[in-house]
Parts: structure tokens; sequence; C-alpha cells
């Protein structure tokens, strides 16, 4: 008899309005929120665009239009579900016209009770379609379920990360998986997973659950349905992951999945050695994790040192960030000059 298997399920969700207090709410109790249509469809049309800018941009020949050039030799370095976490994308247009539309700062503000936010500089979640090459199918939920935030280091609630979706989804293509209310599991962790969780240093913002975890079967994970432009958010304890569907995916010539990774945390809570570091990260192009009070270089991440065709892409430009984009970063008023009375 085969082991039990965790069972993810696509479902509808609530989806609230930018500003409705009861995305708070939901959020406490479930563990994560989707704010429905963060971005416009013409916002979403336009990020979506500005990514295919990027992989274009990187030189190695990757042309929208033609699915013969999307091949791994030319396709950026993919960590876990598919997502591109370095190569510049931190700093991609893309990322930075996400990060400046209003309702996504608003949701974030709203979450927080504050504007005084600091932006991750994250990568994109992008899924190739599997019917044309089996290699381009991502990881399977169970094998990857995970939190990002050490249950020893950083006992308590920290960090609301996300994403922005940008395509549609269905059960077929699969998409984010959420496990609600896992949040409140975070807790009981180091005593469940002692040895495991031993080897990972405090310091280090991920635990990732044993693969198909007995101690997860009486979970019930779900794949939300998010619309184009829904912005998910999730408590950084919530267990979460991606999970493709169930592989009858339609055959199409576009990409299968878009999710734009982001995290805003209040200003407060980062400190002037990191924001320095966060201002030199612009012109360096280094791309970071999901937090923003440490700095974690994901440029730096192994699967990315280990590509052998590492100097074989160019990186973007350094981008020219507007004044919120610049205090999303760490400059406050004085030093750009705005005169708050
Ligand atoms: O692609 C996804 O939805 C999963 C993202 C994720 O696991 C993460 O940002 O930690």
């Amino acid at each position: 008899m085969s082991d039990p298997t965790i069972d993810i399920q696509f479902q509808d969700v609530p989806r609230f309005n930018p500003g409705d207090p009861q995305a708070e709410v939901f959020l406490e109790d479930q563990g994560y929120v989707v704010f429905a249509q963060a971005l416009s469809q013409a916002q979403s049309d336009e990020a979506l665009s500005l990514l295919w800018d990027y992989l274009e941009g990187l030189g190695t020949g990757i042309d929208r239009t033609d699915i013969a050039t999307w091949d791994n030799n030319r396709w950026p370095t993919a960590v876990h579900g598919a997502i591109l976490p370095s190569l510049g994308i931190g700093h991609s247009k893309a990322q930075w016209f996400i990060r400046d539309v209003a309702a996504v700062r608003q949701c974030f503000a709203q979450i927080w009770g504050t504007d005084e936010l600091l932006v991750s500089f994250d990568g994109v979640s992008l899924w190739r379609p599997w019917q044309h090459n089996p290699d381009w199918r991502t990881n399977e939920g169970p094998s990857w379920m995970h939190i990002d935030q050490h249950p020893i280091g950083r006992p308590g609630k920290h960090c609301v990360q996300g994403l922005v979706n940008l395509l549609p989804c269905s059960a077929e293509v699969g998409g984010n998986v959420m496990v609600p209310t896992s949040h409140k599991r975070f807790a009981d962790i180091p005593r469940q997973y002692e040895e495991r969780l031993a080897r990972i240093h405090p310091s280090i913002d991920h635990f990732r659950f044993p693969n198909n975890d007995p101690l997860l079967q009486d979970s019930q994970p779900i794949m939300p349905n998010l619309h184009p432009g829904d912005l998910l958010l999730w408590d950084s304890r919530t267990i979460h992951c991606s999970n493709p569907g169930n592989g009858t995916a339609p055959t199409v010539d576009g990409l299968l999945r878009a999710a734009s990774l982001i995290c805003m945390m209040p200003k407060s809570k980062s400190n002037p050695k990191v924001i320095e570091r966060r201002k030199a990260a612009v012109a360096k192009l280094t791309s970071t994790t999901n937090w923003s009070d440490v700095f974690v270089d994901a440029d730096q991440f192994p699967e990315i040192l280990a590509a052998p065709n590492r100097d074989a892409y160019q990186w973007p430009e350094v981008p020219s960030l507007n004044t919120n984009q610049l205090r999303m970063v760490g400059w406050d008023e004085a030093e750009l000059g705005i005169n708050k009375s």
C-alpha cells in the first residue's frame, strides 16, 4: 500500500476589497488573506509585459512569442516552485512597478497600521507550460511545504509576506498552496520537530517540513483561486508552498502562472545598518528574501552560485526610483527633501 499523501484542494476563498477591515480579522484567524484586484487587469498586463522585457533583456535569446526559446539554457536559474530569485529580478522594472501600485501599498499599510514600510527585493514565480516539456513541471506541493520564519529564532508574529497573481488560476494549472490556520501550530514546531529544527541556525528564517509529512496529514491545504491582480498575503508562520495542478492543464503557448513575490514590513522593525545595505542593494541590483528587518542576499543562494551559466546573463539596468519607491527602500523624508508640514 502506498503512503497516504497530503491532499491539496483547489478552492474559492473570500476575496476582500482593499480597505475592508474584515480582511485583517480573516488574516489573524486563517493565517492568510486575499485582496481582490489590487492590480487592475491593465496593470496586471503591464506587469507581465515588463516581466517579459526582463527575460528578453537577459540576452540569452528568450523571445516571448517563441516557446522554443524558453529552454533551461536560456531561462534564468529557478529554485523551488519555479521561483526566479536572483539575476537582478528584485530590481527589475516589473517588480518596482508592482510595488508602486497604490492599492498594493495600501493593503500592506492596512495590515500593519502604518505606511512607513520597507519592501522586499523579491523575485517571481513563472511557470512554463509543462505540456511542451515535462521538465518544466514544478515541484509537487507535499515535497516542499514550509514556513519562512524560524520557530525558535523568531517566536511570535513578525512578518506578512505575499504575492501578486498575474494570470488566471485553475485546478488544472495549480498555484500557491496555503494551510489555513497553520500559523497557530507554529509554537508547537520546536517540540514536534526537535531534531530537524536543531539543524537549522536560529537566524535562518526557513523551515521545510518532511516530504509528505505524516504530521501534516490531518491538515487541509488549499490552492486559493486567485484572479489576475489579486494580492495574497500570509503570515510567515503559515505553512505554504506551490503545487502544479492535476497535469491536464490546457495546452497553451503562454505562461501557466506568473506571481510576483512581495513583502512589506514596518520600517520601525528594521535598523540603520540594514537600511544602508538596502540602499546599496539598489545600485548593485541585489535581490533579497521577504525580510526587510535583516538583509538576506538572494544572489548567494546555493542554487544561484552553483548555476554553470551564471555569467551568461545580462542583468537589468539600475532602476530609477521615484519618491515612493525610495521610501520603500529606506530613504527618509529629510534625505528626499520632503517637507512633512
Ligand atoms: O509560488 C508560491 O506561491 C510560493 C511562494 C513561496 O513559497 C514563498 O514565497 O515562500
